[in-house]
């Protein structure tokens, strides 16, 4: 296997100007595992602190006793450090590059003007009531405002929860009520590929169910008409005309809760990820220097939604911490044409890309021809985050996009990780397409068997992580008994990451995907069991059972087998209705891409149903579905083969 690898050397270029090359990458590493606290101890003075810590790492990953703190006795405040302490330097430098749904509509905004959009937004939240310790839920449109408002709550001490947009009220409503919010901020409607999302149309019909809500702040982005109830909800702009243009940044604890965002496990409903304040910003600062090998006049785009980890860590918080120009993208990447993200590049002299793969293998489809025309002269590095890259697509990346002169980080990590684990840097690491290749500093992988036996050399199992890296979450919120039973229970002492790992001969580390009920659409984490509870939801199902199987655009796709209730006709309009009831529950991206109807599940004796099975239909490998005799009736496995769809 390792023959056949295409291993693409550090060009010439990284040599010479990267921050970190290959020897000071290995002394780097080998220092940050054997002294964590001093190593740490340096590192965590990238952050500006009102009050200075003392302590650097108390952790334990101890059973029952599951307890993460980083510079705990130091006080300071994440949005202070990602604008007011670049004012002075770098008050005219754009910090946030705005391009639109349509690309007649961009925005620059200044470091200087940062400063006094958030601090508007901040006064604009606290005349609503909002205090330190607060829940804001932020469900908003890819624009500017949803970085104000993320960083405004940071200023106060809030803690913001950002939903992503393209999730449906009902799964609003929950994660509203997950954390009690009572304020959110939202905007008449979002505009994507040219289509028109009813957000604030989507909270109303959240709040129905969503008790908790008080105050509903509506930002104008299409201008429509939307309702609006009295004594509960205004307009952003309104609010804001009666409010200044300063506001003093909270001192907060380095361990004061920064957001909570939801992502989805193997069981139940959405878990609230806890971040908290300076381990976070430390981490995903200097992952996104090193990674990125960011320099001043770099111009640097993340294709993420800050609805979802990526956005937070690398459109937000890591590039504006580090005082970067940051591109947002309200748009898609097919829209007006398939050149669209190159179309980009070009427009804003974009120089790091960092995208999906599924993106990437969309794109791939359309051919060279939308690539080639346009230059991408201003491009020098390229990313790739949120599933595996298959190396026939990490080749056309490197091919056509970067015109074979960019290297590319295949970076593995995770909403609970906070920032990048596993990631080449690009000045120190040759790259293996497909590979996310060497730890990142001060992260210890360890690939395990079912056992809990540490695997050595060359060899392929579970991945789990040894010790604490200050951007690990804290805790479930409210939870923290889930927190432990979820990450440290299946692996004692370890974090379990829920991923499968091959690690080469070189030390390379290949990531094989989830290992549990999680699947991974187009890059979306989805919990099997949320696709599930969702179709039994529906009259006319009696029971459900989801897997993922392989998807050439998407990576993985939804398959459905659906139990109905006696009497109920399979019909294909049934399955319409049911993929629409999905949507409705959840939202588009949880949409089954196919639904078979099943008289009966596999299921041993005491009831449990065999995924294994299930799986190894979905994919087409029928002559790989192993020993069915345990199963309380072997018949059904006969139907499921004949109606597979
Ligand atoms: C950042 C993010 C996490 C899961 C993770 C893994 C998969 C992410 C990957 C990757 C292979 C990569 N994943 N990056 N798999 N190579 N470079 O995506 O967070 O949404 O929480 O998903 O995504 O399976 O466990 P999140």
């Amino acid at each position: 296997m390792s023959q056949s690898v295409h291993i693409h050397d550090v060009p010439e270029t990284f040599k010479k100007r990267a921050l970190i090359g290959s020897h000071r990458y290995d002394e780097m590493y080998a220092r940050s595992l054997k002294d964590p606290t001093g190593f740490w101890g340096e590192h965590g003075m990238r952050i500006d602190w009102i009050k200075p810590f003392t302590r650097v790492k108390d952790t334990s990953f101890a059973p029952g006793a599951v307890s993460i703190a980083w510079f705990q006795d130091g006080t300071t405040n994440v949005s202070l450090n990602c604008i007011d302490r670049h004012l002075a330097e770098r008050g005219d430098k754009v910090a946030i590059l705005w391009e639109g749904d349509d690309p007649k509509d961009s925005r620059r905004i200044t470091y200087r003007e940062l400063h006094a959009e958030v601090c508007r937004f901040a006064n604009v939240l606290k005349a609503q009531g909002v205090a330190k310790g607060d829940r804001v839920t932020i469900y908003m449109p890819m624009i500017p405002e949803a970085a104000f408002a993320m960083l405004a709550c940071a200023r106060i001490g809030a803690m913001h929860s950002v939903v992503f947009g393209g999730f449906s009220p009902d799964a609003l409503a929950g994660r509203i009520t997950g954390c009690d919010s009572r304020v959110v901020v939202t905007a008449d409607e979002a505009l994507r590929g040219g289509r028109i999302v009813p957000l604030k149309k989507n909270v109303d019909a959240a709040i129905e169910k969503a008790g908790t809500v008080e105050r509903v702040v509506v930002v104008k982005r299409t201008g429509a008409d939307v309702a609006m109830v009295a004594g509960r909800d205004a307009y952003y702009h309104d609010l804001a005309a009666e409010v200044g243009a300063d506001c003093p940044a909270e001192e907060m604890e380095a361990e004061a809760p920064l957001f909570i965002l939801y992502t989805s496990g193997s069981t139940g409903q959405p878990k609230g990820v806890l971040h908290t304040t300076a381990g976070y910003l430390v981490y995903a600062a200097m992952t996104h220097q090193y990674v990125f090998d960011l320099h001043d006049d770099d111009v640097y785009w993340c294709t993420a939604d800050v609805g979802w980890v990526t956005g937070h860590s690398y459109i937000v918080y890591g590039p504006l911490a580090n005082g970067a120009t940051t591109l947002m993208f309200e748009g898609v990447p097919n829209y007006p044409s398939v050149s669209r993200l190159w179309e980009v590049v070009d427009k804003h002299k974009v120089t790091i890309l960092y995208t999906a793969p599924t993106a990437i293998r969309a794109l791939m489809g359309a051919g060279d021809e939308p690539v080639r025309r346009t230059s991408r002269a201003s491009l020098r590095l390229l990313g790739s985050v949120g599933e595996p890259i298959n190396p026939e697509a990490w080749e056309w990346y490197h091919r056509v996009v970067g015109e074979g002169r960019c290297p590319i980080v295949d970076t593995w990590w995770q909403t609970e990780t906070g920032g990048i684990l596993i990631s080449p840097l690009p000045g120190a690491t040759r790259l293996k397409p497909g590979s996310a290749t060497r730890p990142f500093f001060g992260v210890r992988p360890e690939i395990v068997d079912a056992e809990a036996k540490v695997l050595e050399g060359a060899c392929e199992g579970n991945l789990v992580i040894a010790d604490s890296w200050p951007g690990q979450m804290r805790t479930v919120y409210g939870d923290h008994k889930r927190f432990e039973e979820t990450y440290f229970s299946a692996y004692p002492g370890k974090y379990f990451t829920g991923d499968g790992c091959r690690r080469d001969a070189d030390g390379y580390h290949w990531i094989t995907g989830r290992v549990d009920d999680v699947i991974n659409v187009s890059g979306h984490r989805m919990g099997t069991a949320e696709v599930e509870s969702a179709l039994v939801a529906h009259d006319t199902v009696s029971e459900a059972a989801v897997v993922g199987y392989p998807h050439d655009v998407k990576g993985q796709g939804i398959y459905a087998y659906v139990t109905l209730m006696a009497g109920v006709e399979p019909t294909e309009g049934l399955r319409k209705q049911l993929v629409a009831h999905v949507r409705q529950e959840i939202g588009p991206i949880a949409s089954p891409d196919v639904i078979q109807f099943a008289p009966g599940l596999p299921k041993t004796r005491s009831g449990k149903i065999m995924r294994r099975i299930l799986r190894k239909i979905a994919e087409n490998e029928l002559g790989a579905l192993g020993d069915t005799s345990t199963l309380a009736d072997p018949s059904v496995v006969d139907d499921l083969v004949a109606n597979r769809r």
